[in-house]
C-alpha cells in the first residue's frame, strides 16, 4: 500500500516556500513529533506500564498532578532540550520557566506546553490530548525568563495539538490554515489525513459543563437558555450539547463538525480571584491560533483572546470558542 505524505514532507515543503527558512524550525517540529509519539504510546499501554493513577504531588495551580501528567512533561522536555532551537520551554506543569541545561546549545525558539491536557480523563480511558505553542525568543537566547513569554497570541509563530483518542492525530497550524495527520501505528509516522481543516460558521451544537450553571454571568445564561429553548425559542432550533472534559477531544470535534465550547468566568472562580479555568499561554492562546486558522472565532466574552497582553505565565482566561457566526453572537450578548 502506498502512503501518503508524511507530516516531516509536510512542513518540510512548507517551509521551503517561506523566504528566510533555514530548517530550524522544521527539525523544532520533529522533535515536538517524536514527543507526542512516546506520550502516545505510554498513553495507549496505560494501566499495563503502570502508568495510570496519582502521582501524589501537586502543579503550581494546586491540582492533584496525575503520574502521566509528570511522565509526558518529562518526555516533553527530553525530545526537546537537547537539539538547539529552543532558548527555554513552559510548560502547566512547572511552576517557573525550564532553562535549556548549560550542556545544550540554546535557539531563538520558545515553546510553551500542557503535555497532557483533559488529564482528569486519564483513569476512565476518554481521549487526552498534547496542546503546544511556538514563539520567537525576543529577548534573546542568553537569559530568557518569564518576560520573554508573555507575548500576544497573534506572536504565535505555531500552534498544534496531539489527541490520543480511538486513533492518534496531530493538528497544526503554522499561521497558514489547519492540517491534520493519523498516527499510522504501522511505521510510526503522522500522514496527512485532514486537510485544510475548517469549522462550518453554523452550528447546532454547543459545549459546556452545566453544573457550573448557577455560576454563570448573565451573557452565557442567555445563550445557553436560547439554545435549550430548541424550536420554539428564539432560536427557533433544537440544539445538541457534549462535553467530554478533555479540551484537545472538544477542539477536535469542532473542528471536524463545527461546534462551540464554552468555559466561561463564573461567579466561583471570581470569588477564588481566578479569571478562568483554562490557561492562556499553554491552552488558550494555541487553540485560537488554530480554530482562527481554521475560520472559526475565539474570545473571552467581549474581547479576542489572541488579542490579551498576558501578565503571568500561568494566566487564567475565559474561552469560548468555534463556528464563527454563534461566537459572535455570544460577544455580541456581552457588549450589547
Ligand atoms: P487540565 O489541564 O488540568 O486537564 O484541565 C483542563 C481541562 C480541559 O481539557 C477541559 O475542557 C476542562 O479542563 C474540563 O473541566 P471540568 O472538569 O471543570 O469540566
Ligand atoms: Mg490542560
Amino acid at each position: 500500500m502506498e502512503h501518503g505524505t508524511t507530516i516531516t514532507q509536510f512542513i518540510s515543503e512548507e517551509q521551503r516556500r517561506s523566504a528566510g527558512a533555514t530548517g530550524e524550525f522544521t527539525a523544532l517540529l520533529n522533535d515536538i513529533v517524536t514527543a507526542c509519539k512516546m506520550i502516545s504510546n505510554q498513553v495507549n499501554h496505560g494501566a499495563l506500564v503502570g502508568a495510570l493513577g496519582s502521582a501524589g504531588s501537586e502543579n503550581v495551580q494546586g491540582e492533584t498532578q496525575k503520574k502521566l501528567d509528570v511522565l509526558s512533561n518529562e518526555i516533553f522536555i527530553q525530545c526537546n532540550e537537547w537539539a538547539g532551537h529552543l532558548a527555554a520551554m513552559a510548560s502547566e506543569e512547572m511552576d517557573d520557566v525550564y532553562q535549556i541545561p548549560s550542556e545544550y546549545p540554546r535557539g531563538k525558539y520558545l515553546i510553551t506546553f500542557d503535555p497532557l491536557d483533559g488529564s482528569s480523563n486519564i483513569d476512565v480511558n476518554v481521549s487526552v490530548g498534547t496542546i503546544f505553542s511556538i514563539l520567537r525568543c525576543p529577548g534573546g537566547a542568553e537569559q530568557p525568563g518569564v518576560r520573554d513569554f508573555l507575548q500576544a497570541g497573534t506572536q504565535q509563530v505555531a500552534a498544534g495539538y496531539a489527541l490520543y483518542g480511538p486513533s492518534t492525530m496531530l493538528v497544526l497550524t503554522t499561521g497558514n490554515g489547519v492540517n491534520g495527520f493519523t498516527l499510522d501505528q504501522n511505521i510510526g509516522e503522522f500522514i496527512i489525513t485532514h486537510p485544510s481543516m475548517s469549522i462550518p460558521a453554523d452550528t447546532r451544537e454547543f459545549a459546556i459543563n452545566a453544573s457550573n450553571m448557577r455560576f454563570w454571568e448573565s451573557p452565557v445564561k442567555r445563550y445557553v437558555d436560547e439554545c435549550l429553548a430548541g424550536k420554539e425559542g428564539p432560536r427557533g432550533e433544537d440544539f445538541n450539547m457534549r462535553w467530554i472534559a478533555s479540551m484537545v477531544a472538544e477542539v477536535h470535534r469542532i473542528l471536524t463538525r463545527g461546534g462551540v465550547f464554552l468555559y466561561p468566568l463564573d461567579s466561583k472562580m471570581k470569588d477564588k480571584g481566578q479569571g478562568g479555568k483554562l490557561r492562556l499561554l499553554y491552552e488558550a492562546n494555541p487553540m485560537s491560533f488554530i480554530v482562527e486558522q481554521a475560520g472559526g472565532g475565539s474570545i473571552t466574552g467581549a474581547e479576542r483572546i489572541m488579542d490579551l497582553q498576558p501578565e503571568s505565565l500561568h494566566q487564567r482566561v475565559p474561552v469560548i470558542l468555534g463556528s464563527r457566526n454563534e461566537v459572535e453572537r455570544i460577544q455580541r450578548y456581552h457588549t450589547e
